[in-house]
């Protein structure tokens, strides 16, 4: 197959090397662990991105999750449109954000009272301060290649970001930050109870993305979550699911409808933005009423709840709450999942595929991955050619091995044959 033709975004690149870090607002976008240039993207419609050098992609990053509607949808854009024309910021309250959180209510329960905010780093970091408020302790768990933004304290063996460029904790963070946090191997229940015998009434919260959405998709084992919940439960520990990857993917009620786990507190983010930048934390009463001005917790943001990143996530939700969306986004989930499993059966090379929900993973490896070390082990320089390949055949797949790819409801059963198309040939090329 010919080579696309990226040449504006190859001149773009090397401008924008010349005033942001690495050319890019966020380290794995640069296509370091991949190799090659990042394309630039020109728009988007349905299923497909376009570049600056006019090349259509069918795409499965769907800006890292939140477009699950596809991209430019129109009720979407119309209402953003309308909603634009009244005004953009206001810095006070609005219609929308309460409706946006009755919306999620509805969905998540679990969030008795929530909170608005800007991104998913913030939800996490707020959401983790509001529990070291309600507990009176410092130390919180988090698990190897679970990431939670990037917020000092939560970038210690943070997968994807860091894990991407070889770095499993920054520089920066201060020592006394990482300090308190405790860092286990996601999937082994053995090695939390045993920190809880040790330090429970040190420990404020456990966060965890019940679903490893930044080490490529990481299924918990059978009883595993479960766990957690109990033995956080019996310790008092505020149970934190960070759902901003899984919330509204593994299932329209997340993961923790899905595992039918109650956490005490659950962060989201990208999906109920509906591409527009929107956080939100939330949780069980007493934990959330200790958050400023109800109670002593700080945290406060001049633009969440902002009425654009509302109106996108309410229009988003409306339609998520269709009664056939998740069928049909499961069945093209399911399809895509048989068809790559497929493709690389017949081109003889061995690889694990994991899916939950409208989230997909595929390792170059033999050997199920269960935690972060397995994911590492897997073949990354067998990823990197396979995302060239698939990159040059029209196809966009997350430029990391351990990121996961994403279905939205603009995919066709035609862009999920030509996908599997490209997937054998590249498969056959990276065997
Ligand atoms: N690692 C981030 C998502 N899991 C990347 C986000 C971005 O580059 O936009």
């Amino acid at each position: 197959m010919p080579k696309l033709s990226h040449k504006r975004s190859k001149e773009l690149f090397n401008k924008a090397k010349r005033i942001m870090p690495g050319g890019v607002n966020s380290p794995v976008r640069a296509f370091k662990s991949v190799g090659g240039n990042p394309i630039f993207i020109d728009s988007a419609k349905g299923s497909k991105i376009y570049d600056v050098d006019g090349n259509e992609y069918i795409d499965y990053v769907l800006s890292w999750g939140p477009m699950i509607l596809g991209h430019t949808h129109p009720k979407v854009i119309n209402a953003l449109k309308k909603a634009a024309e009244k005004g953009t910021s206001f810095g006070a309250p609005t219609p929308l954000e309460v409706e946006l959180a009755e919306m999620v209510k509805k969905v998540y329960p679990s969030m008795e009272i929530m909170r608005m905010v800007n991104s998913g780093t913030e939800a996490t970091m707020s959401a983790i301060r509001a529990a070291r408020g309600f507990t009176g302790s410092d130390k919180v768990v988090k698990f190897e290649g679970c990431y939670h933004g990037h917020a000092d304290g939560l970038l210690v063996k943070a997968g994807s970001g860091l894990a991407t460029f070889g770095v499993p904790t920054s520089p920066g963070v201060p020592k006394d930050y990482a300090r308190n946090t405790i860092t286990l191997p996601y999937n082994d229940l053995k090695a939390f109870k045993k920190i809880c015998e040790k330090a429970a009434k040190h420990i404020a919260c456990v966060i965890i993305e019940p679903v490893v959405g930044n080490s490529g998709c990481i299924l918990p084992k059978s009883g595993y979550l479960e766990g957690l919940r109990k033995l956080t439960a019996k310790y008092g520990i505020v149970l934190i699911f960070d759902e901003v990857m899984t919330g509204f993917r593994v299932s329209y009620g997340g993961a923790q409808k899905a595992f039918n786990i109650k956490p005490d507190m659950t962060c989201l983010g990208k999906v109920i933005g509906g591409g527009l930048p929107v956080g939100a934390y939330g949780g069980k009463k007493e934990i959330m009423r200790m958050i400023s001005p109800d109670g002593p917790v700080y945290q406060a943001g001049t633009l969440s709840g902002n009425p654009l990143a509302m109106t996108a996530g309410i229009e988003t939700l409306k339609i998520l709450a269709r009664p056939d969306t998740y069928k049909k986004l499961m069945a093209k989930s399911a399809l895509l999942e048989e068809s790559l499993k497929d493709a690389a059966k017949r081109a003889g090379v061995a690889t694990k595929f994991y899916r939950a929900g409208t989230m997909f993973c595929t390792y170059f490896t033999d050997k199920e991955v269960c935690n972060f070390t397995d994911a590492a082990r897997t073949d990354m320089d067998k990823f990197g050619k396979f995302f060239r390949e698939m990159l040059n055949s029209g196809v966009n797949i997350a430029p990391s091995g351990y990121e996961a790819g994403f279905m939205s409801l603009a995919h066709t059963n035609s862009d999920i044959r030509k996908t599997a198309r490209a997937a054998y040939e590249a498969f056959k090329k990276v065997k």
